[in-house]
């Protein structure tokens, strides 16, 4: 098998992956943009264009796969995709984050620089846990969502799938968000949030139901 890692995506967030890999001691082989996507290097990484270039580096030996995008539907649509090409995907874990020793990962997932997630805790398939961030004990966070820098979350705090908690949103413990909820930057959560919300506020509000 060819031991550089794939990361599907080119932007900003794939930068972030990128170092987390190599912090890790693992190469990056390839990144894979959009279809438009200009290629040229992503922090010195070659950048193909398009999601077909998957199966032939599949072929061609590479085993292991990062989704580094940020819209929380791609990269769960995208990791899908490579899981079905027989991709392995790993995780992208930083050095300098604390994770506790009976916290479960998924596959895909991406812990930056700072980020803490306690004991218990859960955190499911391609979920982002960003920049100082925290998932406190018995945290269970949905395949996909985004916790996005300096997000704090208390106990017993549960968020689905695909939903994204804006930069420095706190949660309360026990609370239940649903699925493919957008919580704008600085919420403060205090009650449970039905799926498809966009909330904001201190404390968070409905704003309205998500565009559909
Ligand atoms: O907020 C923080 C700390 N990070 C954000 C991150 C979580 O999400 C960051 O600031 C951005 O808001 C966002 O990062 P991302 O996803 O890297 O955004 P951008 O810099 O716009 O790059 C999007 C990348 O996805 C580009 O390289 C596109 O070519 C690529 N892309 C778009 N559609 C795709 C596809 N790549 C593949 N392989 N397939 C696609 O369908």
């Amino acid at each position: 098998m060819m031991n550089g890692v794939i990361v599907i995506g080119a932007g900003g967030h794939a930068k972030v992956c990128i170092e987390l890999l190599r912090a890790m001691e693992r190469q990056v082989a390839f990144c894979i943009g959009g279809d438009d996507d200009a290629g040229g290097f992503c922090l010195g990484v070659p950048v193909l264009a398009g999601d077909a270039h998957l199966a032939s580096l599949r072929d061609r030996g590479f085993g292991q796969a990062f989704v580094a995008i940020g819209s929380n539907g791609l990269r769960q649509r995208l990791g899908a995709r490579a899981l079905a090409l027989g991709f392995e995907l790993v995780n992208a874990i930083s050095p300098r984050a604390t994770l506790s020793p009976t916290a479960q990962l998924g596959r895909g997932v991406a812990v930056m620089a700072g980020a803490i997630v306690n004991a218990d805790s859960r955190i499911a398939d391609f979920a982002i846990i960003n920049t100082a961030a925290s998932v406190d004990h018995d945290g269970h966070i949905g395949e996909a969502a985004h916790i996005a820098p300096h997000c704090g979350l208390a106990g017993n705090v549960e968020v689905g799938a695909r939903s994204f908690l804006g930069i420095g949103t706190k949660v309360i413990p026990g609370i239940v968000i649903g699925p493919d909820v957008v919580a704008g930057a600085g919420s403060v959560i205090v009650s449970d949030v039905a799926g498809e919300a966009r909330i904001a506020g201190v404390p968070a509000r409905t704003l309205r139901k998500k565009d559909t």
